[in-house]
């Protein structure tokens, strides 16, 4: 192969490089443009490119390799074909139906995977990318980068401790274009002028804590939820899909000390009964210092919804501190909540649900401006300021045969930034009921203090 510097004019003749005035996304003026997708377009330089990346790199200590999408998916595919070392692809987003694969191809938990970046400047998208790569189990050491910017990103990810392999950094081929006549003296001075100017401090975005989103919380029962979560250190919630009373008052008893609500289905209950099912429930949520949760799933007109909710047999009004509801009829159709709290209903867990974006971010509208609203619940990350209610969670199955799809508490913690984790079968099918419950409490309070 011909020495580095020649190799790099060579990649340069495909205009991967621009100077001159460049509007960055920032909106910072910036005298060079960088865009390495030309590469692609020449299988020559990309297989060059390909081995001179390979050169820098302890191969060894890799099992997979993965591209940051999308500009350097050929060079990581260049890579595997140069090194045998098998390529897996991560998604730039979840697939919304079939598997929900955020990563494409064969792996297993706990292999080493080599991260491949075009071009390094904040570090952003690589932080990002870590995460989901590591939220699937694979590990990440090594990050191979084909420019630096040297704009911070490379420093921020060492002092993360990942080894940052970068082929060419700006001011190396500023030296390099100088060397032959491709840039002045003065040119190159404005360059240096500008990265020595213009670390770009990423702030990742950090979850809120219980104590930081009380400060900010309206509702009487959104506080309560909060105060509970803390004081008890517990933000699970156990979902009571039992059929009978019996059961019920059992299982309220035996989850009880260890949760901050109770999630029940009351129409389920075959042997309802005001007085022999609701009086008890509210003494043990007294005794046990939680709060009862109604997952009745509204999703009518506010005139029949309020029938609903105050009325029949239930008179949910009566007891219910929390309320699930649809928000599909529009933001009046919740103003009938007057006694509850409501989690509003953004994308339930089931594979196939038809919320797609459009619908969330219309529906996460109405969570932020309605004043009965206290919450949501979605499968994605929300505003910091909105309470996240995560069911579809169980630390030992992954789904059921009926479109339910489980996570970890440690991922939705981690990735979706969750507030409560809601529980059915992980806990009322175990086998030792409370000793489950304890264990999803302490898990779902690790993951959330971990993801602080
Ligand atoms: P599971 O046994 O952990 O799968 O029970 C989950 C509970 O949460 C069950 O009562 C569902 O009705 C409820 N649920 C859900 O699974 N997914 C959703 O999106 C919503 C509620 Br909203």
């Amino acid at each position: 192969m011909e020495s580095k510097k020649e190799f790099f004019l060579e990649c340069y003749k495909l205009g991967i490089i621009k100077f001159g005035r460049f509007t960055l996304k920032s909106g910072i003026e910036s005298p060079f443009y960088v865009d390495l997708r030309p590469l692609a377009s020449e299988p020559k330089i990309l297989k060059h490119l390909a081995n001179y990346l390979l050169e820098m790199l302890p191969l060894d200590n890799f099992d997979v390799i993965c591209g940051v999408p999308y500009a350097a998916l050929p060079m990581a595919t260049a890579m595997s074909l140069e090194s045998y070392i098998p390529l897996i692809i991560k998604r730039k987003e979840a697939k919304e139906y079939g598997t929900k694969k955020l990563i494409e191809g064969i792996y297993k938990s706990g292999q080493n995977c080599l991260l491949v970046e075009d071009v390094i400047t904040s570090g952003k998208s690589l932080v990002e990318t870590i995460a989901e790569v590591e939220s699937e189990g694979l590990k990440v050491s090594d990050i191979v980068v084909v420019l630096d910017r040297e704009q911070g990103g490379k420093q921020l990810l060492q002092e993360k401790g990942y080894h940052v392999h970068t082929l060419f950094s700006i001011s190396e081929v500023v030296e390099i274009l100088k060397e032959v006549d491709h840039l002045t003296e003065e040119e190159v001075l404005r360059i240096n002028e500008f990265i020595a100017g213009n670390k770009i401090e990423f702030k990742e975005e950090k979850r809120l804590s219980y104590e930081q989103k009380l400060e900010n919380c309206e509702h009487s029962v959104g506080k309560k939820i909060l105060e509970i979560a803390i004081a008890k250190q517990s933000n699970l919630i156990a979902s009571a899909d039992v059929t009978t009373t019996k059961e019920l008052l059992e299982f309220a008893e035996q989850v009880g000390p260890h949760i901050v609500a109770l999630k029940t289905h009351i129409d389920i209950i075959s042997d309802f009964d005001s007085d022999k099912t609701i009086l008890p429930l509210k003494d043990l949520a007294t005794k046990h210092n939680f709060l009862l949760m109604e997952d009745r799933k509204f999703g009518d007109i506010g005139n029949t919804q309020e029938l609903q909710y105050r009325g029949g047999m239930y008179k949910i009004s009566h007891w219910a501190d929390l309320v699930t509801s649809h928000v599909i009829a529009g933001y009046q159709s919740i103003d009938c909540f007057m006694n509850s709290g409501v989690i509003a209903i953004l994308s339930m867990s089931s594979k196939g649900a038809l919320t797609d974006q459009n619908y969330r971010a219309e529906a996460l509208k109405i969570v932020e401006t309605h004043p009965n609203i206290i919450g949501c619940v979605a499968q994605n990350k929300v505003p910091a300021n909105v309470l996240l209610f995560t069911p579809g969670v169980n630390i030992s199955s992954k789904g059921d045969d009926k479109g339910q799809q489980y996570n970890t508490p440690e991922h939705v913690f981690k990735n979706l930034h969750t507030d409560f984790v809601i529980v059915g079968r992980g806990i009322y099918k175990a086998e030792n009921v409370e000793k489950s419950a304890k264990l999803y409490k302490l898990e779902s309070w690790n993951a959330y203090l971990k993801s602080l």
